[in-house]
């Protein structure tokens, strides 16, 4: 029985995690650093640790502390969350050889998951569809140029214990070959520790698609279906759906096949994520496997009626899952919104400080995990996400009008945050008719952004800053001969949110 877990996380899903052990009747424990010291899962967990300084090699990252204040603490288990520690397989081992019970998948898996050509040739001898290209590292321009002829350019050099883009570079002919060969290998190097690179045919275009999967530790695998993940802005995810608009029937079933397949493959346990590319053929090929809890997991949750974080913890108990395939259906259709902290007209810079007003909204089909309060501290050490927004409707067109709604009803003071990109994209033809791909943001929204894309205060604030404008109209000081009303407003708006 697990009576006791330490959160191993912070911000909105160490806050998510804590909700699953109250409903469990189990002790939360958080960890916390300097810089977390008033930070909303410290205040939300039943028992809070200092673990050590603010940056996260000292405090979230420190494996040893962390599972030496496990032992001391008594924890009986210890959840990673996503990102710090959640998919080093070192770490996952320190905890299996301390005894205490892990939630998530052996570091057997994980390890396995992580080597990139390991598991590209695990999954082509497991009847998944991989993309075209080496499951062997290339180790010479000779090798790689011959290889590149035969699967035909453009191709992509990809580092082998890479992921999340790094170490990844396009190359369109021979000539290119040479240069990109040295810089993803050094890249990679610097990276990952390790300059192995491999090929593969560049997909391009696609949709990036992923299926949630659930094992337990008796060999049961179910899939809880689909998200679509393309709307996003260099490897960083803004918007995500459940199911995607672009998968039917008939694809679903082999994709969600197909990813069982996957899981089976490496043995895997827990909770697990099966990543794909779509191409303009509808052709999907897998592209890596995440061996933890997502950020994006409650768009699954909303359209099962699932929690997944419960059955992680069950799951880690040695209990088999407690629903069948069988049981599970697809009902309606959710959206998330990843509300960072980030300064859109500043190259999307993480945006510190204090949160001065933290105005929540809910209402029906409305869900939002969240890491920040009123008065939250927002520090420049780690992910600067700081909520997400999650509509659920029985449709995808009343998930987006919920989400709509939603948005123009929650306010952050304090940061500046990107909810204003949402209220755009939510209204692109795009988005609505479902033709976007990975390249959406990148192309569309990218060139608008020398634009102000600040939002704007409060009603009644706004009408303060006119009524204030419209006196001052004819004191000289506050107009030179190149200002105009707009700039006066925009200083007034700078003023009023500091
Ligand atoms: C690709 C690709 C096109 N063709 N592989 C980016 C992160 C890494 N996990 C895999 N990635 C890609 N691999 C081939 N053969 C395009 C991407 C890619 C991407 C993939 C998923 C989500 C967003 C992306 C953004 C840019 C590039």
């Amino acid at each position: 029985m697990i009576k006791r877990i330490l959160i191993a996380n912070r911000g909105e899903i160490a806050h998510r995690i804590i909700k699953a052990c109250r409903e469990l009747n189990i002790t939360s424990i958080a960890i916390y650093s300097e810089a977390d010291k008033n930070a909303l899962h410290v205040r939300r967990a039943d028992e809070a640790y200092l673990i050590g300084n603010s940056p996260a090699n000292e405090s979230y990252l420190n494996k040893e502390k962390i599972i030496e204040l496990a032992k001391k603490v008594n924890a009986d288990a210890i959840h990673p969350g996503y990102g710090f520690l959640s998919e080093n397989s070192e770490f996952i081992e320190m905890v299996e050889n301390s005894g205490i019970n892990f939630i998530g998948p052996s570091s057997k898996s994980v390890k396995l998951m992580g080597g990139k050509t390991d598991a590209r040739d695990l999954m082509m001898k497991n009847n998944v569809p991989i993309v075209p290209g080496t499951t062997e590292p290339i180790y010479t321009i000779e090798e790689g140029k011959k290889i590149a002829k035969e699967i035909g350019y453009p191709i992509m050099l990809k580092a082998v214990a890479g992921g999340g883009g790094k170490g990844m570079r396009k190359i369109y002919n021979d000539d290119e070959f040479e240069t990109a060969f040295q810089l993803a290998s050094s890249e990679s190097k610097k990276a990952f520790g390790n300059s192995s690179v491999y090929i593969e045919k560049y997909i391009e275009n696609p949709k990036h698609i992923e299926v949630q999967i659930l094992a337990d530790k008796h060999g049961n695998y179910i899939h809880l279906f689909e998200r679509e993940c393309s709307v996003q802005r260099r490897h960083q995810k803004v918007i995500e759906e459940a199911p995607s608009i672009s998968i039917d029937e008939s694809i679903r079933e082999r994709i969600t096949q197909t990813s069982i397949q996957a899981a089976k493959a490496c043995n895997y346990f827990n909770a697990g994520t099966i990543e794909f590319l779509l191409d303009k053929n509808k052709n999907f090929y897998f592209l890596e496997m995440n061996t933890r809890l997502q950020v994006e997991h409650p768009v699954t949750e909303m359209i099962t009626g699932f929690d997944i974080v419960k059955e992680q913890i069950k799951i880690a108990e040695g209990n088999k899952l407690s629903i069948k395939q069988d049981d599970l259906k697809i009902n309606g259709h959710a959206i998330e919104c990843r509300v960072y902290a980030e300064d859109i007209d500043n190259n999307f810079s993480p945006s510190i400080g204090k949160i001065t007003l933290h105005r929540l909204t809910s209402g029906p089909g409305i869900r939002i995990d969240r890491g920040i309060d009123i008065s939250s501290d927002v520090p420049i050490y780690y992910d600067p996400m700081l909520a997400k927004v999650i509509a659920w409707g029985r449709t995808r067109e009343e998930s987006i009008e919920r989400m709509k709604r939603a948005l123009s009803e929650y306010q952050i003071c304090g940061v500046t945050t990107n909810m204003p990109v949402f209220k755009w994209i939510l209204n692109q033809d795009e988005f609505l008719d479902g033709s976007f791909d990975i390249n959406f943001l990148e192309q569309k929204l990218m060139p608008l952004i020398p634009n102000k894309w600040r939002e704007n205060l409060p009603e009644e604030l706004e009408n303060v800053i006119t009524v204030v404008t419209a006196l001052l109209k004819n004191e000289k000081k506050y107009f030179n001969s190149s200002s105009n009303s707009k700039e006066v407003k925009n200083k007034w708006r700078d003023l009023l949110y500091e």
